[in-house]
């Protein structure tokens, strides 16, 4: 589990630790903050403080060089996808504030190829500026018209090697290269899945799932499409937190997300559910991955020798196991650019001493996060205060509103809400990602730094402050799901296959199937879902993970809560709309597996949608299924496979 022996770790965020064979280590670990009183500090079991050093000081040892790297000067030329150069300060994106119970806005998505072939995509506002804020209270509409203004790429770069962004080796990218004209017609019923087509995910969000609201299956827009508008209420009972947008086109996901088409939606009212927020200057930090800015540089020499540098089939850095050597993907922060091999860091300025809310959503397309905030060479304790748009307080009762921990993981679509206080003068602080163990298949997120964070009197608060004024969010209508019995509980797993098994670098396909169907990777365009629910049940479904690497389990429309990890009781009171699912390591005696309880009560969850992995280039490659969730008044749902009744709605 130390980084101080190099090993490298898989996390679990607030939960459970796991010891590299997957075994639990330990279900009292889950739920730290159970023995936390009020402000009063919590260690990560998992993380014994000596180690924790360790981790920090080889974690120094690297990052420093990288440390006050003269920054560049932005760049020239005003582009549409513009972006700050590595080293920049951390630019805040706008933010739109709804008025009067509206928040109405153009927005266009547009792309830009870049010399190496690579492309980036960009949400713009008319005035220039990039991937907004939208902050709406519940209740309030949104009104929001989507321009398709995309380009076809040039056909001779769209093949260059570094053009990692379109050009992964699987069946999904590999439509990509054969990118069709855009089709004309109702882009609520297209269905076109393009290279040029697009359209609109709101990730977290309680929405129903149809056109101009939050359907990914059909809607699609094209470039000569009139703006496409995207209208809808908040929920009342949204969960005040942080909820993110991105375009949802299978086959071209990673593609446009990876390329930068991504940005924050903030319910507000998180104050409501912790009181210690009221007044709080916060800050949102939106984490991407792009493609290498430096694909064929090695790796710094202040960093320990990493034995072999291995590519694995989807062209990236495979997983080695050591936390070190290249990434697979580079990341950014807020767009400014943090490169292999030096991570040069971006930079953050706080004034001394001072509590902010960060509010952190990892939008890359593949890449794990594992935070820490380490001053000098300790790690500091971020103060959780909601995960995946939800207040980790949700369930009521007894549970505390801060869980104290000193990292935390974020998988790809996920978010954390934690506090951070700023260091005192003159001591040195980073905020850096650890590294995360995805399994021997997955790819390579070593430990690098991310930002430093100078202590400044005449710090700039940041643009957004939390009201001091609150009023308690009222208690919710429905009893805590984790209290009610499931009607049935359903078995998926996650799985690979090699085109060629002969040829380790031949095409991938991935498959999320429901136990007891034929494996397939998703079908566009197919009518017949893979799960049928009633709305108003609670069901369990168990997923496991019959592939070698770590994957990200994320549905629409809805949260869940975290019951079992890989059997073993988990206790976390509180939702997430996307999970790990630790990986099989070709010794285990059963797959690894997670529990989760998902919550079909909302009558706003009736509709179509999907259920994904979250590394977009798994889900582009097939691993996505269909769950029709039934009004609640229709005949009950014939037994499908995969699942089972539960007698006497008594947990299995
Ligand atoms: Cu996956």
């Amino acid at each position: 589990m130390s980084l101080g022996s190099n090993e490298a770790e898989i996390f679990w965020p607030l939960g459970l630790a796991v010891d590299k064979d997957g075994k639990a280590q330990g279900s009292e670990r889950s739920m730290l903050n159970k023995q936390a009183g009020p402000g009063r500090p919590l260690r990560r079991a998992a993380l014994p403080r000596a180690a924790g050093a360790a981790a920090a000081a080889v974690l120094l040892l690297f990052v420093w060089a990288a440390w006050n790297v003269p920054a560049k000067a932005r760049e020239t030329s005003p582009t549409w996808c513009s972006r700050p150069a590595p080293g920049s300060a951390v630019p805040e994106p706008k933010d739109l504030r709804s008025r009067d119970g509206v928040l109405k806005l153009d927005l266009s998505i547009r792309n830009e190829q870049q010399p190496d072939g690579s492309m980036r995509y960009c949400y713009v506002l008319p005035d220039g500026s990039q991937a907004p804020t939208l902050r709406l209270h519940p209740g309030d509409l949104l009104e929001l018209h989507l321009k398709n203004d995309l380009t076809e790429p040039k056909p001779a770069l769209s093949l260059a090697p570094n053009a990692q962004a379109i050009g992964k080796q699987t069946p999904g990218s590999a439509a990509l290269c054969r990118a069709r004209p855009p089709v004309a017609g109702d882009p609520c019923n297209s269905g076109a899945m393009t290279a040029l087509s697009t359209n609109l995910h709101f990730h977290g969000l309680t929405v129903p799932a149809v056109c101009h609201q939050d359907d990914v299956l059909k809607t699609s827009i094209q470039p000569g499409d009139a703006p496409f508008e995207y209208r809808f209420k908040i929920p009342q009972d949204e969960p005040p937190g942080l909820y993110w947008y991105h375009p949802h086109i299978h086959g071209f996901s990673a593609a446009e997300v990876s390329g930068g088409a991504s940005g924050a939606l903030i319910v507000e009212g998180i104050e409501r559910a912790n009181p210690d927020l009221a007044g709080l200057p916060e800050r949102v930090l939106v984490i991407r991955d792009q493609g290498l800015l430096n694909p064929d540089a090695p790796p710094s020499p202040s960093e320990p020798v990493v034995p072999k540098m291995l590519i694995d089939r989807d062209g990236d850095a495979a997983n080695n196991g050591t936390g070190f050597g290249k990434p697979a993907r580079d990341l950014s922060l807020n767009f400014v650019p943090v490169p292999y091999p030096d991570y040069p860091t971006a930079h953050i300025a706080m004034k001394p001493g001072e509590r902010q809310l960060w509010r952190v959503l990892n939008a890359s397309s593949v890449t794990y996060l594992n935070l820490a905030l380490l001053f000098r060479q300790t790690p500091q304790q971020l103060g959780v205060v909601a995960i995946d748009g939800v207040p980790i307080n949700i369930s009521g009762g007894e549970t505390p509103s801060v869980s104290w921990v000193n990292h935390i993981g974020v998988p790809p679509g996920g978010r954390v809400e934690f506090i951070v206080t700023g260091p005192p003068p003159g001591v040195p602080a980073l905020l850096v990602t650890r590294t995360v163990d995805t399994g021997q298949g997955g790819e390579n997120d070593p430990n690098r730094a991310l930002a430093s964070i100078a202590a400044a009197e005449d710090a700039a608060e940041p643009q957004s402050i939390l009201p001091a004024a609150h009023q308690p969010l009222p208690a919710p209508d429905r009893p805590w799901v984790g209290s009610v019995a499931p009607s049935r509980v359903r078995r998926l797993y996650f799985s690979e296959k090699l085109e060629d098994p002969n040829n380790p670098n031949s095409a991938t396909t991935f498959y999320l199937t429901v136990d007891g169907q034929t494996p397939q990777p998703f079908v566009p365009g197919s009518d017949a879902p893979n799960i049928v629910v009633k709305q108003g049940e609670v069901e369990d479904w168990i997923i496991e993970n019959r592939s070698t690497e770590l994957h990200a389990f994320h549905i629409h429309q809805l949260h869940f809560e975290l019951r079992d990890w890989s059997g073993v009781p988990v206790n976390e009171p509180f939702l997430r709309d996307t999970v790990n699912v630790p990986y099989y390591n070709g010794r285990m005696l059963q797959y690894p597996s997670v529990r989760l309880r998902m919550d079909f009560r909302d009558p706003d969850t009736v509709g179509t949608f999907v259920y994904h992995c979250h590394l977009l280039e798994h889900e582009d490659g097939g691993m996505m299924g269909t769950v029709r969730v039934e009004p609640a008044d229709m005949a009950p749902a014939a037994a499908a496979p995969g699942t089972s009744p539960i007698a006497g709605g008594t947990s299995q």
